[in-house]
């Protein structure tokens, strides 16, 4: 029987009720172009560049569906951790303890530290940190492994949900321990250190003949002892550790077994001076190509300024928060890199045929191009190692929705 046409409407309307109203339609032409020096005014910039990149994601993604790719109805939407329930947030940390308990892929013969699944993203990253920091493949090495892990939850721990991040304007904005997910309970990513007496600063050495940088101390320092990770045992590194006092420590090369607990020392100053709304919105609005982006998202050596994504590390500080090389041990590693990562696609839909594109990448294979290497290119090739596969070239890590991921931020 055909719908005669009275009710085809009637459905209509009700199918159309059902549609949450679409929000207006953000033109370029609407956005600032420059950040607000007062905090909460960034932040309200930086939502509305937010939603112009979900427009123009969500538009792709109408275009793909007509291909049979990644769609409007099955694109993954990341979130920031305090817009998860208690039971989402649970079920992630669930997750990573889970990912923690299983056995290691990496061979003992060559990381005998790694212990875990877990460990496996921690090794990869301590072998190749003078690869992926300050090269041509710092954002899409960080994207890939951020969603290998991501992945590796979903995949081996039986988790339903997508990564989360951590939107570092709103701790900048209340405190870090002020945090849902970072204010201890059994619903968070576990609290500060305890809080143990420190005698000096940070200093961060930078590369020979710059400055030393000074960082101030946080409220903790000692093990973590609340939350779903007060038990968690740290297995690599250190392997670049900056401790108060101005020393940095290694293990030698940081892959043998040294389980130690894991250390914070929560730093508000340090949040708020390198990662406030204000500096977010500049590091997207101000560089205009991929080489200024990245050095300014990272700190231009010898500054000062150790950028946002310096900021974050700093700020969770401890031990491996402050460890170049085996940060990824610190399970709030992956929320900084999903909100590292959500930053650079802001800034990738401000422009994207350029942004994705081969205009999109700069530097080389070694850290600041020393010693001197090969310029990154679309054909370069990441490999995850034992932590996850296939290698993949950057060309296929430049789009979050075009390749083959298939993911989006609210
Ligand atoms: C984009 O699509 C996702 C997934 O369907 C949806 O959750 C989100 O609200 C959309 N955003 C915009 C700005 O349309
Ligand atoms: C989304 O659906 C499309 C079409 O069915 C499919 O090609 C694509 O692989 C799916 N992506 C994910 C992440 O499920
Ligand atoms: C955390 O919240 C409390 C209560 O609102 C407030 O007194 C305190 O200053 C906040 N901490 C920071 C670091 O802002
Ligand atoms: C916010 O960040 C910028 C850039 O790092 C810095 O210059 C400014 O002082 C920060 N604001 C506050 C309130 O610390
Ligand atoms: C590598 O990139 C730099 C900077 O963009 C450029 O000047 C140089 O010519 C490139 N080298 C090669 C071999 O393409
Ligand atoms: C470390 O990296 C090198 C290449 O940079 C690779 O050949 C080697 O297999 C890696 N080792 C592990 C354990 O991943
Ligand atoms: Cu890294």
């Amino acid at each position: 029987m055909r719908l005669n046409t009275s009710v085809a409407l009637c459905l209509l309307a009700a199918v159309s009720n059902a549609i949450p109203t679409p929000q207006e339609e953000i033109s370029p032409a609407d956005l600032p172009t420059e950040a607000s020096p007062v905090e909460t005014e960034a932040n309200d910039q930086l939502a509305q560049l937010a939603e112009f990149a979900a427009q123009t994601t969500n538009e792709t993604l109408a275009q793909n569906e007509k291909r049979g790719g990644c769609s409007l109805w099955n694109v993954s939407v990341r979130r920031e951790w305090s817009a998860l329930s208690k039971k989402e947030r649970k079920a992630y940390t669930d997750a990573v303890l889970c990912l923690q308990s299983k056995p290691a892929r990496t061979p003992s013969s060559l990381i005998p530290g790694a212990k875990s699944r877990f460990d496996d993203f921690v090794g990869t990253h301590i072998n190749q940190t003078n690869n992926i920091h300050y090269t041509g493949t710092f954002l899409t090495w960080h994207r890939y492994f951020t969603w290998s892990y991501e992945q590796a939850l979903r995949n081996e721990c039986g988790y339903t949900g997508v990564q989360p991040y951590w939107d570092w304007a709103l701790s900048s904005l209340v405190g870090l321990e002020n945090t849902s997910m970072l204010d201890g309970s059994d619903y968070s990513m576990s609290g500060n250190g305890e809080n143990v007496e420190k005698v000096g600063d940070i200093q961060l050495g930078g590369s020979p003949g710059l400055p030393a940088l000074i960082l101030p101390t946080g409220t903790g320092g000692g093990c973590v002892t609340s939350g779903p990770f007060k038990n968690m045992k740290v297995n690599l590194g250190p392997a670049g550790l900056a401790l108060p006092g101005g020393t940095t420590v290694a293990n030698g090369d940081g892959l043998g077994y040294n389980p130690r607990c894991l250390k914070r020392d929560l730093t508000d100053v340090i949040i708020r001076k390198y990662s406030n709304a204000t500096a977010i919105a500049n590091t997207i609005l101000k560089p205009k190509d991929v080489y200024d982006f990245q050095m300014t998202m990272q700190g231009v050596p010898g500054s000062g300024n150790i950028g946002i994504h310096g900021g974050g590390h700093y700020a969770m500080g401890g031990d491996p928060g402050r460890d170049v090389n085996t940060s990824p041990a610190e399970p709030l590693f992956y929320l900084h890199h999903a909100m590292i990562d959500r930053v650079w696609w802001i800034w990738q839909l401000l422009d994207k045929s350029e942004r994705t594109g081969a205009e999109g990448i700069s530097g080389t294979g070694t850290f600041l191009n020393n010693p001197p290497s090969a310029n990154t290119t679309l054909d370069t090739v990441i490999d995850l190692g034992y932590a996850a596969g296939p290698p993949m070239t950057v060309r296929d890590l430049m789009s979050t929705t075009d390749g083959p991921f298939c993911y989006t931020y609210l």
